[in-house]
């Protein structure tokens, strides 16, 4: 470069910065209530954040299910919408758009994920048969226990440690699986259940050597893999990242390939696939597609519309196609971890590495002095919304639920609260406004208080439990 040419600041300090491969076009007005007003909200809602009314929110990092923002493209989509109730045109965009960019054969659209894990696990669970799976997921759990099934945790152990720096912390572990057939029997496994990237676990991703060798493995002994594909762009951009030999492929040349050694998949495709609303199964046994489509119309709709509009549909088929995009991911996971690193140059307890849909602290490291029965994922999300009206979610004692058997609380060793990025919503600046509100509450952790819970729901009881202070 000629002297004379001005630098950029990037240039001067030799960082070449990324940024949203976006623009903004409409702006949404954000509500900023007084510290009063978000106290008398929180007690409303009985220290749940999920059952506070969004217009008390100011940044809304509860979840990234649903929040993402769609593009113009999306928008003029919904446009085209073929309301017809049987074979609208969009439903075929949709199958093509899954086909292309996942591999598999047949689908069947359901109106979100957990409408698509309620199908497949009644289509293919067996009463008393074993689900292993890498970390359990919520409704996935619930729905494999109400079709008769016993969910039992694969992961590898590093996944349970929020310090230990394993680049692939969703990792199956191959010598568990084993011990399951070898007592079960391969007969009494209904298939091995795989999330990429895994949600519980801190959005930690699984190696393409680890799917492979799970397949061989599975192959051996004649048992299903079926893939949870909810953040799966997000994993092959961990597998672009990480894993030697991939480098320089492509985010759909990886999504693709480890979807291959997979024989089915269900899709909550209000988080990677860009929506507000929607979900598929997507299946590679027509046999299985026939018992899944024909199951479908009892519970979610027509085979060719499963709980969605043609418009959503639309939508759907556009956001799998921008989602797959190297520049898209790249960003989306770029903004996640630019504010994971602020929080862990300020010595913030998180979980490590920075995994691809959230930042989840470590709430046990940041209130040691409060036992788990009192909530501490739970009392971190009630202060952090109290501090400054961000609102996040728990993820441990309250998500995690009873063991249907005895009735006792399960203890998950992860006691984490939600930072959820929603995609293409929030910008680096509110991502510097949530840093210094979770500063804030750190810097005021010795005086917190835990929370006791004063009612609790049957099913998935996180979502609206009620809470005091102790
Ligand atoms: N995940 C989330 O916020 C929304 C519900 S729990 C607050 O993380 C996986 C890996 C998910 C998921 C939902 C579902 C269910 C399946 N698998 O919410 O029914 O993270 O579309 O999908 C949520 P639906």
């Amino acid at each position: 470069m000629p002297e004379s040419t001005p630098k950029t600041m990037g240039q001067q300090f030799g960082r070449r910065s990324w940024a949203e491969p976006w623009k903004i076009k409409m702006v949404e007005p954000l509500t900023v209530t007084t510290r009063e007003e978000r106290q008398k909200a929180l007690e409303e809602a009985g220290y749940n954040t999920f059952l506070l009314k969004s217009e008390y929110v100011y940044i809304d990092l509860l979840t990234d299910s649903g929040t993402s923002a769609m593009s113009d493209r999306q928008w003029a989509g919904m446009m085209l919408g073929d309301e017809a109730y049987a074979g609208s045109r969009n439903y075929y965009h949709l199958e093509s758009a899954i086909q292309n960019i996942y591999g598999y054969k047949y689908i069947v659209p359901t109106h979100q994920g957990r409408g698509a894990e309620h199908l497949i696990s009644q289509a293919v669970i067996k009463k008393g048969q074993v689900v292993p799976g890498n970390m359990y997921f919520t409704t996935t759990r619930l729905h494999q226990e109400l079709a008769g099934g016993a969910f039992q945790d694969v992961i590898i152990d590093e996944a349970h440690d929020p310090a230990n720096l394993h680049p692939f912390k969703g990792n199956i572990d191959l010598d568990k699986v084993q011990a399951i057939i070898d007592k079960h029997g391969a007969e009494n496994i209904a298939y091995i259940s795989v999330a990429g990237t895994v949600n519980m676990a801190g959005g930690q991703p699984v190696s393409m050597a680890n799917i492979k060798a799970l397949r061989e493995l599975c192959d051996k002994h004649g048992v299903k893999i079926y893939l949870d594909a909810t953040r799966m762009m997000e994993n092959a951009y961990f597998i672009q990242e990480r894993e030697e030999g991939y480098a320089d492929k492509t985010i759909a040349e990886i999504l693709k390939e480890f979807c291959s050694y997979t024989d089915a998949a269900w899709m909550s495709a209000k988080k990677d696939n860009l929506v507000n609303i929607g979900g598929w199964l997507a299946v590679n046994d027509w046999t299985l597609f026939e018992e899944l489509r024909n199951l479908v119309v009892v519970y979610e709709g027509l085979h060719t519309y499963g709980g969605l509009a043609g418009r959503d549909m639309e939508a759907l088929a556009i956001g799998i196609e921008e989602s797959v995009s190297d520049q898209h991911i790249r960003s989306r996971i770029g903004q996640v971890l630019y504010l994971g690193e602020l929080l862990k140059d300020w010595g913030i307890p998180i979980v490590q590495p920075i995994g691809g849909h959230a930042i989840f602290l470590d709430a046990k490291a940041f209130y040691p002095h409060l036992k788990q029965i009192e909530f501490p994922a739970q009392t971190l999300a009630a202060e952090l919304y109290l501090d400054s009206g961000i609102r996040s979610m728990e993820r441990g004692i309250a998500s995690a639920g009873r063991d249907p058997k005895t009735g006792d609380h399960y203890y998950p060793k992860l006691e984490l609260t939600r930072l959820t990025i929603p995609r293409r919503v929030y910008t680096q600046a509110h991502m510097d406004v949530v840093a210094e509100a979770v500063k804030a509450v750190y810097d005021a952790r010795e005086s917190t208080r835990g929370l006791k819970m004063v009612y609790e729901p049957k099913y998935l009881r996180f979502f609206q439990a009620r809470f005091e202070r102790l």
